[in-house]
């Protein structure tokens, strides 16, 4: 009997030390004491609880963890409080069905009755916006008339940034100002100021005015410098000019050069075919005369100035008075560039008119047509073609004597020019630039 009750001890003590190799003896029978769960977390705020959260457009596979790690039956069931927010399987795998909050209960199987509960929060996966952030450089914004659009929506971020639908309207309080496209592109119109509304389009209803100033532009010609201009003159005889004042020796004007001296008196002056001055008789039918202007390194130029021959000019060769003919002016130019001072390419005009398309039509207060006078003592801004190019020809194309309706005709003189006198061309100023937008 003594060895009966010895070998039922020791197959206990064996038992034992099977389910617990560590020697220690559970003091829960092997029922379960505590069910957690991995992916909860502790939250403080509001009745502080464990809670577990995940979106309503994924699942969650919960990894539960039982203690004592030795119970015998770690076997827990789910179950939920709100079987239309979400489904749990038996293997803890949480299936969303809408976003919200829910209630999970974990239970021991082994009959122990224990159970835990966790709040479940089921996150709507389309964050909406909660701030309409307009960049700082963008606040407040100036455009120009006739300037570049702006790009608003560049500027525009939405918070949170996992905002489900970033997507924003754009419209705008006054399209007299400026107009905004789908985009958020923002074109000025005219002067003045406004606002342009932008509007969250993910439900969250948000919107903000975004204030925008239209100014007016000052479009400011910028004149090349001429000061180390030359320029070469080709008529059809060879002689450079038609002298003006005192003698052909010693001439007060006419010359080259004085289309650079900033004086509306003093001037370039060519003999007309047709005409007949300064000892030059060039045939009605020869070439026009022309001049090309070395400006020694290619500049950039979308507009002539040019100035008709106003006032009076006085150098020590003596004086010349204030002539106010229509007939010694030059009424249309081809003009033409080049960088080897050989090929030259016709630069069309930024207005063309009349039956011919390469005519740069040189304006006066008066009309081409007959024998009239204006005073002309401010210079002219003639658009052309912007072009970049070193040489600059001009050909002296259309004046009074070869101006008729089967000749050069501007549109808005119909008619003949004067062809009784007038034997000389004279442009007081030359000169390139080009438009500065500010
Ligand atoms: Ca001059």
């Amino acid at each position: 009997m003594k060895k009966i009750i010895y070998l039922s001890v020791l197959a206990v003590i064996m038992l034992v030390s099977s389910c617990d190799p560590q020697g220690f003896e559970p003091d829960n029978d092997g029922k379960v004491t505590s069910i957690a769960v991995k992916e909860a977390v502790y939250v403080s705020t509001g009745t502080p609880s464990m809670q577990i959260s995940f979106k309503d457009n994924e699942e969650l596979q919960l990894n539960v963890v039982i203690l004592p790690q030795s119970a015998k039956n770690q076997k827990v069931t789910f179950t939920n409080k709100h079987p239309e927010l979400m489904t749990v399987t038996e293997s803890g795998l949480l299936k969303p069905k809408s976003f919200g909050k829910d209630t999970l209960i974990v239970s021991a199987t082994d009959g122990s009755g224990l159970s835990t509960r966790f709040i479940v929060n089921i996150i709507d996966h389309m964050v909406k916006a909660t701030a309409i952030n307009i960049a700082a450089a963008a606040q407040n914004k100036q455009l120009k008339i006739g300037g570049a659009p702006f790009d608003l929506a560049a500027n525009v971020t939405l918070a949170p940034a996992d905002t489900w639908n970033k997507a924003v309207s754009y419209a705008s309080n006054d399209e007299a100002i400026v107009t905004v496209d789908a985009a958020g592109i923002v074109t000025p119109v005219s002067v003045g100021s406004t606002t342009v509304t932008i509007r969250t389009t993910d439900g969250s209803n948000l919107s903000v005015n975004w204030n925008v100033s239209v100014l007016d532009v000052t479009n400011t010609p910028v004149d090349i410098d001429r000061t180390n201009w030359t320029v070469t003159t080709q008529t059809h005889n060879g002689y450079g000019y038609a002298w003006d004042g005192n003698t052909k020796e010693s001439p007060v004007t006419g010359l080259p050069e004085h289309m650079f001296d900033g004086q509306s008196g003093s001037y370039l002056s060519l003999v007309k075919p047709g005409g007949n001055a300064a000892g030059q008789q060039p045939p009605a039918d020869s070439e026009a005369p022309s001049f090309i202007v070395d400006m020694k390194t290619a500049q950039e130029f979308e507009y002539i100035k040019w100035s008709h021959r106003s006032g009076t000019y006085a150098n020590t060769n003596g004086s010349v008075g204030t002539n106010n003919y229509n007939y010694l002016r030059v009424y249309g130019i081809i003009i033409e560039g080049s960088n080897d001072g050989t090929n030259f390419t016709v630069i069309a005009p930024g207005e063309p008119a009349g039956n011919n398309a390469n005519i740069v039509w040189v304006p006066q207060k008066v009309s081409y047509v007959g024998d009239a006078t204006s005073v002309e003592d401010k210079p002219y801004i003639i658009p052309i073609t912007p072009s970049t190019y070193r040489y600059v020809k001009v050909i002296l194309a259309v004046q009074s004597k070869n101006y008729a309706t089967d000749k050069y005709q501007h549109p808005d003189y119909p008619g003949a020019g004067y062809t009784s006198g007038g034997n000389t061309m004279q442009i007081a100023e030359f000169g390139l630039g080009k438009i500065v937008i500010e």
